[in-house]
C-alpha cells in the first residue's frame, strides 16, 4: 500500500495580519496532485488541521473539500488526527458523514464504528478498536495505531497524576499500539514534541514542557508525527512531515512523505518537496534603492519582513511607495546602523518633550514617523491620563 504523511496545515492562519488561505489552497491542490500521481492509498494528516479551535467558514470549507477530493469517492482511506490547535469536538463532528467517504476523524482513542466506513472502495477498514484501525487493500493489511494530541483533558483514559508527561504518553500509546501485529505493517500516528526534535527556535530537551522521550513511543514500522513544523527524521523511522506553509521564518524545504509497504515491510520512501509554498523571510537593505533592488525578485504572495538599516528616518511616503510597489512586504522596520550605539540614543532623549519622545519611540518600533494626527491623539490620551492620576 502507498501512504502519504502530512501534518500541520494550520488552515486559516494569518501572518503579520495577512490571510494565507489562498496559498494554503494552492499547496493543498499540489498535495492532491501528488496523491493522484503517486497512486496513494492512504493519506495521514497528523494534527493541527486548523490554526484555531474556532476556524472560519472558509477554512472549514477548504478542509472538507480537500479531504473529500483526497478520499476519491472512498477508494482511498483518509486518516485525520486532532492536534493541539484543533477543537476535538468540532473537528470530529462530521465523522458520521466523513466515514461514509472512507475518512476517519479522530480526537481521542475511543473505538470507531467499523461498520460506518465505506466498504466499496479499494482500501477497506477491516477492524477498529481502542486507538487503532486496520485497513486492507487486496491481501495486505496495515495497522494504524493513533494517539491524538495527548493531554489529561482530552484523553478518556485517566492516569496517575504523579506520572511524568512522557510516562503518561507511553501508557496511552501502549493501549493503541497493542493492536500491532508481526504480520502487518504498523504505523503510529500522533501529535507531540519528541526530545531531540528541532524547531526554528531550538531543540526540544528532556524535561521541557510536554516533551516526550523517543523511547517512550511504541516501536512502529513508521511513526507519523505532527507538531514540529520543520520536516525531520528522528531515526528509527520516526518522522515529522513538517507544515505545508512556512509558519515562521527559517522553515525550509517543506514537503510531504510518501512511502510504500509490501508484506509488512517498507519498500520505498520519498520526501517530496512542495513547490507552491510562498517564501517567508526577512530582507535587510541599506537604503530605499537597495530595498527596491532586493525585493524585485519576490512574488506578491511571498511574505517579506523588510528591515532598512540607515540613520535617516523613513518618511511616510517612502513606506507608502514601498508597500504599493511590493505587495510581498508584510512589515517594515528601521534598523539603526550598529555604529550608532544605544548610548548615543539615550543622550538624545534628554530634554525632549512628550511629542518628540513619542515620535522617536514610534520611529524605533515601526521604522517610520507617526502621522501628526497620531501624535495629537497620543498627547490627548497622555493628557487625560495625567488628569486621572
Ligand atoms: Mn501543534
Amino acid at each position: 500500500m502507498k501512504f502519504l504523511h502530512t501534518a500541520d496545515w494550520h488552515l486559516g492562519v494569518k501572518t503579520n495580519g495577512r490571510d494565507r488561505l489562498a496559498e494554503q489552497k494552492k499547496v493543498l491542490d499540489e498535495i492532491l496532485s501528488i496523491v493522484n500521481y503517486e497512486n496513494v492509498d492512504c493519506v495521514i494528516i497528523a494534527g493541527d488541521i486548523f490554526n484555531s479551535a474556532n476556524p472560519s467558514a472558509d477554512a472549514e470549507e477548504l478542509f472538507f473539500d480537500t479531504i473529500q477530493k483526497l478520499s476519491a469517492n472512498g477508494d482511498r482511506f483518509v486518516f485525520v488526527l486532532a492536534g493541539n490547535h484543533d477543537d476535538p469536538t468540532r473537528l470530529t463532528a462530521g465523522l458520521p458523514l466523513a466515514s461514509k467517504h472512507n475518512i476517519a476523524l479522530v480526537s481521542n482513542i475511543d473505538r470507531l464504528q467499523e461498520n460506518s466506513f465505506n466498504k466499496n472502495g479499494l482500501v477497506k477498514v477491516v477492524e477498529t478498536g481502542r486507538g487503532h484501525i486496520k485497513i486492507q487493500k487486496n491481501e495486505e493489511i496495515v495497522t494504524i495505531a493513533y494517539l491524538p494530541y495527548p493531554t489529561e483533558i482530552r484523553m478518556t483514559e485517566k492516569l496517575d497524576s504523579d506520572m511524568s508527561y512522557s510516562e503518561k504518553v507511553e501508557t496511552w500509546a501502549k493501549i493503541s499500539a497493542s493492536a500491532f501485529t508481526e504480520n502487518t505493517f504498523n504505523i503510529f500516528v500522533s501529535h507531540l514534541f519528541v526530545v531531540g526534535s528541532k524547531s526554528a527556535s531550538g531543540v526540544i530537551k528532556a524535561g521541557d514542557f510536554f516533551a516526550v522521550e523517543k523511547n517512550k513511543l511504541p516501536k512502529a514500522d513508521y511513526t507519523a508525527l505532527g507538531h514540529m513544523h520543520s520536516p525531520q527524521c528522528l531515526g528509527g523511522k520516526v518522522y515529522y512531515s513538517g507544515a505545508i506553509t512556512q509558519l515562521s521564518i527559517n522553515q525550509k524545504d517543506l514537503g510531504v512523505n510518501v512511502f510504500e509497504t509490501e508484506h509488512g515491510k517498507m519498500i520505498n520512501f520519498n520526501e517530496i518537496k512542495l513547490q507552491n509554498v510562498s517564501v517567508y523571510q526577512k530582507v535587510r537593505a541599506t537604503s530605499m534603492l537597495d530595498a527596491e533592488e532586493k525585493l524585485a525578485g519576490f512574488d506578491d504572495a511571498d511574505i517579506i519582513e523588510l528591515e532598512i538599516e540607515q540613520s535617516a528616518p523613513l518618511s511616510a511616503s517612502d513606506v507608502k511607495s514601498l508597500k504599493k510597489n511590493f505587495a510581498c512586504i508584510s512589515n517594515i522596520a528601521l534598523i539603526r546602523p550598529e555604529s550608532e550605539g544605544t548610548i548615543n540614543e539615550k543622550k538624545t532623549r534628554k530634554g525632549l518633550n512628550d511629542s518628540e519622545l513619542f515620535k522617536q519611540f514610534y520611529l524605533s518600533m515601526r521604522g517610520f514617523e507617526p502621522s501628526d494626527e497620531l501624535v495629537k491623539m497620543f498627547l490627548e490620551c497622555k493628557g487625560e491620563e495625567n488628569e486621572t492620576n
